[in-house]
């Protein structure tokens, strides 16, 4: 059983992913969310950004949330995404763990927009803006995560900051902000 914070995170994590706010993720909030990133950027659509941007945002609808679709009909309900969610606790904390490392990795490169390795302080609000999130809400959590005030946020910090949002059910560690307030 998750637990109820766990829940509710996980919940904030779907909404944020229903770019179009259909109480569904499919694949066409990820295409969506790539051609937003190639809008707020100005690349068009034979660019290698904007095909590496789309590539790698399908990738993350196939790899991570495809499989939680159990009846197959292209649609994610917040059901589905928790059951998976369960589905993985249960299978031990190792199995967790290189799940979430797996997608942790996959999601900061998906916001490192240039690839140096650090996420800036625009880029986390670009990965708002192109989900269609407030950026004040990036804001705030970029500021709590960004500990030392140097604008920079690397994969290692930002997979613990994952690991914390994923695996961790107490109420006051910092990664559990990633995608905004749960509550
Ligand atoms: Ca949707
Ligand atoms: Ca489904
Ligand atoms: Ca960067």
């Amino acid at each position: 059983m998750l637990s109820e914070i766990m829940q509710k995170k996980l919940t904030r994590h779907f909404q944020f992913r229903d770019l179009n706010k259909d109480g569904f993720v499919q694949r066409s909030d990820w295409e969506q969310c790539a051609r937003n990133l190639a809008a707020l950027r100005g690349w068009q659509p034979d660019d290698d950004a904007y095909q590496d941007m789309m590539n790698r945002h399908v990738a993350m609808w196939q790899t991570f949330w495809q499989p939680a679709d159990r009846d197959g009909d292209g649609k994610v309900t917040l059901e589905e995404y928790l059951n998976l969610a369960d589905f993985q606790r249960r299978m031990g904390f190792e199995y967790e763990m290189k799940q979430v490392t797996h997608l942790f990795v996959a999601i900061f490169d998906t916001i490192d927009l240039d690839g140096d390795g650090q996420i800036t302080r625009d880029e986390y609000k670009l990965f708002f803006e192109a989900w269609g999130i407030d950026t004040a809400l990036a804001e705030a959590a970029y500021a709590q995560m960004d500990f030392n005030e140097d604008g920079r946020l690397s994969r290692g910090a930002f997979l613990q900051y994952g690991s914390n949002f994923y695996i961790n059910d107490e109420p006051d560690v910092v990664g559990n902000y990633l995608f905004g307030p749960y509550e």
